[in-house]
């Protein structure tokens, strides 16, 4: 039972939230208090702390996870439930251990050339298993980034696509009514398959023009390629209703052994609850190749898990700004163009896994910082400086 209320707590995932808009019905219009339906759901949501347990839990009662999901939820908005406590249920997560040994040959690569030219991906819709190098442009003038899921046995992007943003739309547009029945029947035709998707990291936040580069292993399977930045309001991963997918790119990862080598960090940042830290190494002008542990994970106030992003820091940054910002739940947060510009980082993954990304530093102050409610206050700000030679 409580593995399927962790699948629950997925659902709060809100890549697939695509949109707070629509005739009136803007929650920063709204006069349900905005901040109540975030405020209300966080009990479900700070009991995912032990989420990385669940993800390892594809058995159990799948079908079951709905109604456990509508209870809870109803109970924790109308404050009658409290905290629901979570339960892991110990299986390991499909990702590599992090101890994993990496092969000894000579470093080789196996890349995926993706760009992003405007509210779309562009890219292979294959590419062989093992260790990915994702090489993110971004020749847009938006921010974007790409983050990689793994979809469940036998659903595809037209599932997801299809079955997931609607509901997650029209629950959340019947929260911001302040219609908690409306929003629970909306939910309750939520796909039962959601709950088995996988987030595996990617690209993190990238700046009009610029490129990003993330390593991550790939176990074979049918994936997909997100950005939820937002333009004007609209989530990026929204389909407005013109048949394409928005920023939503198919990627199918063959048995095929693609070769590519784990990378030697030169920096290593573990990621837990208490937030981001930088554990060994340090930032240095030029390359560096950054290691993420994912230590914990946790699903935010802001329902979503951590990460790490790099924001360039200049005296004129406003850093409540940019704090703001990166909670999508507020005025224009995640929304582009940002206060900062950001330069690289990973997405989010689960406890236990690991993945790399790229940083090329000009001499200057920058900033790890995650996509997440209040990232100052919780320790997913830290300040760097890297000195010139
Ligand atoms: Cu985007």
């Amino acid at each position: 039972m409580d593995h399927a209320f962790n699948r629950e707590i997925r659902y709060w995932h809100w890549s697939l939230a695509p949109r707070f808009r629509g005739g009136g019905r803007d929650v920063r219009d709204s006069h349900l208090p905005f901040t109540a339906a975030p405020r209300a759901l966080r009990a479900p949501v700070l009991a995912g702390n032990r989420l990385v347990g669940a993800m390892a839990c594809r058995h159990g009662a799948r079908q079951m996870w709905k109604g456990s999901m509508l209870m809870r939820l109803r109970q924790t908005l109308i404050g009658l439930g409290g905290l629901a406590l979570v339960t892991a249920c110990g299986e390991p997560a499909e990702v590599p251990a992090a101890d994993a040994a990496p092969p000894a040959e000579a470093p080789a690569a196996n890349i995926l050339e993706l760009s992003a030219p405007g509210m779309y991906f562009e890219g292979p819709s294959t590419i062989p298993s093992g260790w990915v190098t994702v090489k993110f442009g971004n020749p847009s003038g938006m921010v974007h980034f790409a983050m990689l899921e793994r979809l469940p046995e036998g659903i595809t992007i037209e599932d997801q696509t299809r079955e997931v943003p609607p509901h997650f739309q029209g629950g959340f547009d019947a929260l911001a009514a302040g219609d908690v029945d409306a929003a629970m029947a909306e939910f309750g035709q939520l796909p039962a398959w959601y709950g088995d998707m996988v987030f595996l990291g990617g690209p993190g936040l990238i700046a009009a023009g610029g490129t990003g580069e993330a390593t991550v292993f790939l176990e074979p399977g049918r994936y997909s390629i997100e950005c939820y930045v937002k333009s004007a309001g609209v989530f990026h991963t929204y389909d407005p209703g013109t048949g394409e997918r928005a920023m939503l790119h198919e990627l199918i990862v063959t048995e095929e052994d693609g070769g590519g080598v784990e990378p030697e960090a030169s920096v290593t940042l573990s990621v837990d609850n208490a937030g981001i830290h930088i554990a060994e190494g340090a930032f240095t002008a030029g390359p560096n190749m950054v290691r993420v542990n994912y230590d914990e994970q946790m699903v935010h106030g802001n329902f979503v898990r951590s990460d790490v992003h790099v924001a360039r820091l200049t005296p004129d940054t406003d850093l409540a700004a940019l704090d703001a910002w990166m909670d999508w739940r507020a005025p224009h947060g995640l929304e582009t163009p940002a206060p900062v510009e950001f330069v690289g980082g990973l997405n989010e993954m689960p406890a236990g896994s690991h993945g790399y990304f790229t940083l090329d530093l000009e001499p200057g102050d920058y900033a790890l910082i995650g996509e997440v409610d209040g990232p100052a206050e919780k320790g997913f700000f830290v300040a760097f400086s890297v000195g010139g030679e």
